[in-house]
């Protein structure tokens, strides 16, 4: 396939903090969105840039020895649509979303994009099964692990270290469970930025896991490792094991306000909080709101059902009564009863912030 380096969409201010090839959304751009995120409002975390691929030209090889008679198979997105096509609504969201706030709220260094909470977007994702196109390409008995691999360029760390086009691997157990090869987004074809044309979709697992143009799959009868399982992903510091936490999988527990940081409020004037909660694990089952810095807590109103790996939408009512320095707090609970904490464990990384975030506003 042609990949074309170097083009990236451009990023609207009002919507956007663009850091590199890295944007992420404001969450004040959702106020008065539906549930799912405008794709032109939906973060985008490169390693490198978006490479414009040519769908015509475009084909997915399947191969490794995890596969019957260590075969290869290479499927067209043509053939990749006459297989039997699902849509599902899911989040993607960056492991390392709500990094900033380990160095701004608990005063802790930490490596890596300094995202505020923008860093995870809900669509309706459109394609198929993975597992369907494993299944066909021919299973071997043995297969343990899959490897979808990227087209974009090799990822050159800020040392000069050549570490190869971005690749993750997956237990089989997920792949064939609920991971989908996405084409279409929120009703429209799969955007280059998003992975055009296909990109994999890893339901409630950290963002990495859901390679964007997906060029090939490795099927093995052994563990496979890439530097996005070993070297990154993985909690590192004096609070995890020696050597480092286990491979991340599953995204964590987070509340975001779709308020702007300092927004400006009226005061003795009638206020409709609006947020969003999602997590990795089960579903949200209770987000409580706190105007007075954690003193007291009201119980949010939902406006979603909650689903697996989706945010749910919510309001609280606030009508602040006299001018002055509040901070919001947004505090979920999910149907595994976890509660975001007050304070997350540093890992050097800054991955999986999910303490509670202090949303600073102004009252006039
Ligand atoms: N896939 C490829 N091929 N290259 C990448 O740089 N970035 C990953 C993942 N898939 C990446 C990739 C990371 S770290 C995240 S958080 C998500 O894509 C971001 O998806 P989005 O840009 O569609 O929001
Ligand atoms: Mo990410």
């Amino acid at each position: 396939a042609a990949v074309v380096p170097g083009i990236v969409k451009p990023l609207p201010d009002a919507w956007f903090t663009a850091r590199g090839t890295n944007a992420e959304t404001r969450f004040e751009a959702l106020a008065g969105t539906g549930h799912h995120t405008p794709v032109d409002r939906f973060f985008v975390r490169n390693h490198t840039s978006t490479p414009v691929l040519d769908a015509s030209d475009w084909s997915l090889t399947i191969w490794g020895d995890g596969l019957r008679g260590g075969r290869s198979v290479e499927l067209t997105l043509d053939d990749l649509k006459r297989l039997p096509a699902v849509t599902r609504s899911a989040v993607v969201e960056c492991a390392g979303n709500g990094r900033s706030f380990f160095t701004t709220q608990q005063g802790q260094t930490v490596s890596g994009t300094a995202w505020t909470l923008g860093a995870i977007g809900s669509a309706r994702w459109h394609g198929v099964r993975l597992g369907d196109v494993l299944r066909r390409a021919g299973l071997g008995r043995g297969a343990v692990d899959v490897m979808p691999r990227g087209l974009d360029a090799d990822y050159v760390t800020a040392d000069g270290t050549n570490l190869g086009r971005v690749r993750r691997p997956l237990p089989l157990s997920k792949a064939l469970d609920d991971v989908l090869l996405a084409y279409g987004m929120n009703g429209e074809p799969l955007p280059p930025d998003h992975g055009a044309p296909v990109r994999v979709l890893v339901p409630s697992w950290i963002g990495i896991a859901s390679v964007k143009w997906v060029g090939d799959i490795e099927v093995s009868a052994e563990p496979l490792f890439s530097p996005w399982n070993t070297d990154f992903y993985r909690l590192f510091g004096p609070a995890h094991p020696e050597g480092g936490g286990a491979p991340l999988t599953r995204q964590t527990l987070k509340s975001a306000f779709e308020l702007p940081w300092n927004a400006s409020l009226e005061a003795a004037a009638e206020h409709r909080l609006t947020g969003r909660s999602w997590s990795g694990a089960g579903t949200v089952a209770r987000v409580e709101v706190s105007t007075d810095g954690g003193g007291t807590w009201h119980r949010a109103r939902l406006h979603d059902t909650p689903r697996r790996a989706d945010w749910v939408r919510w309001s609280a009512p606030w009508r602040p009564a006299a001018p002055g320095a509040y901070t919001l707090l947004a505090r979920a609970t999910d149907t595994t009863g976890r509660v975001q904490p007050e304070t997350t464990v540093h890992n050097t990384q800054g991955y999986l912030f999910d303490a509670v975030v202090r949303h600073p506003v102004r009252v006039v």
